[in-house]
């Protein structure tokens, strides 16, 4: 048997979806939640390094608790060919957000080994920590220090809402590997993900050869008003943060409204406190997420929110700190792999588009290191980061066989 003939097997790959998403299920539905590095996300973790394992494959964790499992019998000095995403998800997560790259990825490690092809260099797959950032920011933090965007020691202070550390629980959960941090430089990178929006299912396409990842900006904002009666304090003396938080929140729409083009905003977490009927709120804090394709109007957009911003505050005698989140500046991936990937979905007779990614994603910390793409394949109704989230068997299928082919691809090609 060749390379060329070779297919996943597609039952396989949905069975473990299907186990994986299993842990953390959100009753009634086939969404999950295994926010990073809580007891479900080990559970899950436990499950794929189960099957990594069974494989035979060679496993390092590193010390951010990113996994990587490597084909054995390869002399070390030879650089993989290397797939993952993530398994952690957001709190009202899908079954493929993520699942789908790591899993696509161990199923073609898997075909290739039953096939006994002989390769001139090994496949990997990985699964890297708080991709989500949904619990810990930023998000893409386990596959940022992978690469030697953040050193370890920092991302291990880091700590969630509740003042939880990521070492602390790294520990707790029995993640925190010995591997060296930044990890070994695969001799190239190629993510497959859901497209998690609507471009792909509304054009009837089957693979996005994904060119790059827009750039992505958030904001945390803290606002210090004064708590009072709701009923007895005269309008003209309240310093009310839950006002400015809404004028904010307005504002970045139409911010989007006025740029137009890529621009896009969400204020996805608003906490007011005390948080009731009869009392002015003393403090809000709130997020904002920012996104552009182009990191010129995205400094732009981010100027004209924080204006705004303090302006509004100023107006109602209200108290303002920001911190940011997540700062990372748009990525355009190695023509090479994206021609690759556009090849490979081609000879497989699929229809293409070439496209950014709204997301973020491992594989744009990934390019900062190695030649790097991804394949998308669609989201029914566009959905994602909703329990709802679903790809068609069919699609999924495709996916995994184009990463199949693009990985043995990346094999043979030297990057000079
Ligand atoms: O926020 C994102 O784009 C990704 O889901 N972490
Ligand atoms: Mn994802
Ligand atoms: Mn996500």
């Amino acid at each position: 048997m060749t390379s060329t003939d070779l297919r996943i097997d597609r039952d396989r790959l949905i069975r473990r979806l299907e186990d994986l998403g299993a842990i953390g299920a959100i009753d009634g539905t086939t969404g999950c939640a295994r926010l990073a590095l809580t007891d479900d996300d080990r559970d899950g973790r436990d499950l794929v390094r189960t099957w990594m394992c069974d494989l035979g494959l060679d496993i390092s964790i590193d010390g951010i608790g990113n996994v990587v499992a490597t084909m054995p019998g390869f002399d070390p000095a030879i650089a993989p060919v290397m797939t993952g995403s993530h398994i952690d998800t957001v709190a009202t997560g899908g079954r493929y957000d993520g699942n789908l790259g790591v899993l696509a990825g161990l199923e073609v490690i898997e075909t290739v080994i039953a096939s006994g092809v002989e390769l001139s260099r090994p496949l990997a797959v990985g699964w890297f920590t708080d991709e989500e950032g949904a619990r810990f920011a930023p998000d893409m933090l386990g596959s940022l220090v992978y690469v030697g965007g953040m050193p370890l020691e920092e991302a291990l202070e880091i700590e969630d809402r509740n003042g939880i550390g990521v070492g602390d629980e790294l520990d707790r959960i029995g993640y925190r590997g010995a591997a060296p941090t930044p990890g070994r430089v695969p001799h190239a990178f190629v993510e497959l993900h859901i497209e998690q929006g609507p471009v792909l299912e509304d054009e009837g396409i089957t693979i996005g050869v994904v060119e790059g990842v827009q750039g992505i900006s958030w904001t945390e904002v803290t606002l210090t008003g004064q708590s009072c009666h709701a009923g007895t304090t005269p309008m003209r003396l309240r310093h009310d943060p839950g006002v400015v938080a809404a004028d904010v929140s307005l504002f970045v729409r139409s911010l989007t409204r006025d740029i137009g083009g890529s621009q896009v905003a969400t204020v996805g977490a608003l906490t007011l406190h005390p948080n009731l009927v009869n009392v002015v709120p003393s403090t809000a804090v709130m997020t904002v997420d920012l996104r552009n394709t182009d990191e010129s109007v995205l400094q732009q957009a981010e100027t004209r929110f924080r204006g705004h911003l303090a302006q509004a505050a100023e107006a109602e005698g209200v108290g303002v700190d920001t911190r940011m989140l997540a700062r990372f500046e748009p990525v355009v991936f190695d023509a090479r792999v994206v021609d690759v990937v556009e090849a490979a979905a081609r000879d497989a007779g699929l229809s293409t588009k070439r496209m950014p990614s709204g997301a973020g994603h491992d594989a744009q910390m990934f390019a900062r290191v190695c030649p790097t793409a991804m394949i998308f394949t669609p989201s029914v109704n566009g959905i994602s980061h909703n329990v709802t989230e679903y790809t068609e068997p069919d699609d999924i299928e495709s996916g995994a066989n184009v990463l199949l082919d693009v990985m043995l691809r990346l094999v043979e090609m030297e990057f000079a």
